[in-house]
């Protein structure tokens, strides 16, 4: 039997509120779905972030409607589970997912089911502050997946080897007796190996933000594929997704020297870093005149020159690290929580937040009562 294993496709996403960038999205998924149908994938696991938001665009729903239709009239079972962009943090909250009819949609009451023997258990996207039920889910499934000769563990969450700044989970706290582990969240393409099995990310399906454009570079974007022969995930590749030209540039030269990149092909998106401060407008300038003709979206930043004040190290600052200082007085559940609070609020998702902070108040309200 033939799986296919994609996450991340952030339907609905549009970068700099643009029709085109939205565009890019639908087009990844729907080109996915193509690759799944020729290469006759029985089986379609979506780990999560099916969706750019809990509320996606009424566009949005109807491409990932059409795409799940041409894959269940081809006979190709549809599952999924919720990732964090897809679900409102609010207790009783439905994940968008909930209006297809044909989907198995993995819910924390129906965390598992079962094609032709293989167990697929999966647990929706639980932030830092819900570690413990999140373990205990796992584990649940783990026990359940004993009983089968194969098995599958959907999740949709960081850990800490592939996303060092902002994990759940250990990857040491993963049962290990899972035949593979269906990951989403992590954008970046990695097939790993765990316990006795395979452990991949599958990566975002278009580039979402400008930083992934590294891995892109290096490895494409896509989605992965195995069989319950020997459970190895295979690659295959997406021939659609928008390039990206980064670079970090100093002067007129080194400007005129991209308009190379632009010219050909699909218009890329130009993220371009302006180093020294002098200068500056002049080389905005010169970017504008050399790169917005050739570029779907000209992306300009001022970078300072490092000082010896300033980090050198180009070692990412770590938030949570900063917040966990900044309020380490309080309990660690509690300190999950103002960094939930202020991831959400940090995209402007304000309902998101009101759910986050009533489950929490509701929690705390019971107090020892649990
Ligand atoms: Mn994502």
């Amino acid at each position: 039997m033939l799986f296919a294993h994609i996450a991340d496709t952030h339907l609905g996403f549009r970068q700099f509120n643009l029709d085109e960038r939205e565009q890019d999205f639908y087009r990844a998924w729907h080109e996915a779905v193509d690759f799944m149908i020729s290469e006759g994938v029985d089986v379609a696991l979506h780990a999560g972030d099916l969706f750019d938001e809990p509320r996606p665009p009424i566009r949005a729903l109807v491409e990932a409607k059409r795409g799940i239709e041409r894959l269940t009239s081809k006979g190709v079972r549809v599952v999924m589970i919720p990732g964090n962009h897809d679900m409102l943090m609010r207790r009783g909250a439905m994940a968008p997912h909930a209006i297809f009819d044909d989907v198995d949609v993995l819910t924390l009451d129906k965390p598992s089911i079962v094609v032709d023997d293989v167990f697929i258990g999966g647990v929706p996207y639980l932030s830092k502050s819900y570690r413990d039920i999140l373990l205990e889910h796992i584990g649940g499934l783990a026990g359940e997946a004993k009983d089968f000769k194969c098995s599958i563990l959907l999740l949709h969450q960081g850990l800490d080897k592939y996303l060092p700044y902002e994990f759940e989970l250990a990857v040491g706290e993963l049962p290990p007796s899972i035949n593979y582990y269906a990951l989403g969240h992590v954008h970046s393409r990695i097939e790993d190996e765990y316990g006795g099995g395979h452990l991949c990310y599958p990566g975002s399906t278009e580039i979402w933000r400008s930083d992934e454009a590294g891995d892109w570079e290096k490895s494409g974007k896509g989605f992965l594929t195995f069989d319950t022969c020997d459970m190895r995930p295979r690659r295959v590749d997406l021939s659609c997704v928008r390039p990206v030209v980064r670079a970090e540039v100093s002067s007129v030269e080194e400007i005129s020297a991209l308009s190379g990149q632009v010219e050909s092909g699909r218009q890329p998106v130009v993220s371009l870093r302006i180093k020294g401060d002098e200068e500056f407008n002049v080389l905005y300038e010169k970017a504008k005149e050399v790169l917005s003709e050739g570029s779907l979206y000209l992306d300009v930043r001022k970078i300072s020159a490092p000082t010896d004040e300033t980090f050198t190290r180009g070692e990412a600052i770590d938030l949570k690290e900063l917040l966990d200082d900044a309020l380490g007085e309080l309990a660690v559940d509690e300190r999950g929580f103002a960094f939930d609070l202020f991831k959400r609020l940090g995209r402007s998702d304000v309902e998101g937040a009101q759910g986050l902070a009533d489950d929490f108040y509701e929690r705390w309200n019971r107090g020892d009562e649990e």
